[in-house]
């Protein structure tokens, strides 16, 4: 595959709490790191996303009376998964990780700060309607094929991929250099979803 000028490597939320001993560990998180860094050598442009929450996270499941992570409560703008506390801003565990190389990126979306309204998307918070900044942002560079790659597959790349494609960009995900959750068959509907969109899943080998 060659990559163009108009291509971007998006970073899905390669950070602490999302890899081994993280506080919402996403099984083999870490694993993605070298394949990361050796495709986004080939990219002209490099876009990183950090999950980046208040304390007071409306999806943290300690913040609400009796309920644990991973069960399910409807708020104001549809459903929402309670999450254990991770990515709270500043924290060791909001860092990316140690050996993600970083330098080339030219930009990082920071997402899921504002307390009431969680953000599994790049582009929008879970509301469907506030958005990052990002698509603005790679309209005006004039980047249109967008390469997915990060944690977790299952969510915040899925919902990236998703609105990216939603918002007329062409999006490609390198499932190879993602990793998964998996809550209640959350992979087999991502592979649905990225049928019926339009979004192909290329292998690693593509690039080199
Ligand atoms: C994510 C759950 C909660 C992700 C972020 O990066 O996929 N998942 N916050
Ligand atoms: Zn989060």
């Amino acid at each position: 595959m060659k990559i163009s000028k108009s291509d971007v490597l998006i970073v899905v939320d390669v950070q602490n709490d999302f890899c081994s001993g993280g506080a919402l560990a996403v099984p083999d998180g870490e694993k993605v790191v070298p394949a990361i860094n050796r495709i986004a050598e080939k990219f002209d442009n490099v876009v990183l996303t950090q999950d980046w929450h208040p304390r007071h996270h409306v999806s943290f499941a300690p913040n609400h009376e009796s309920r644990r992570p991973f069960e399910m409560i409807e708020l104001s703008y549809g459903p929402q998964v309670l999450w254990p506390v991770h990515c709270v801003q500043g924290s060791p565990g909001a860092e990316f990780h140690d050996a993600l190389q970083t330098d080339r990126a030219s930009l990082v979306v920071r997402k899921g700060m504002h307390h009431d309204i969680d953000s599994y998307s790049a582009f929008y918070e879970n509301d469907h309607t506030t958005p990052t900044g990002l698509a603005s942002y790679l309209r005006e560079r004039a980047w249109n094929t967008l390469f997915f790659v990060g944690l977790a597959f299952d969510f915040c790349v899925r919902y990236s991929a998703e609105d990216a494609r939603r918002a007329g960009f062409e999006a490609v995900v390198i499932e190879e250099a993602c990793r998964g959750i998996d809550l209640d068959g959350s992979v087999a509907a991502t592979h649905v979803s990225f049928k019926s969109l339009g979004i192909p899943i290329v292998g690693i080998g593509a690039f080199f």
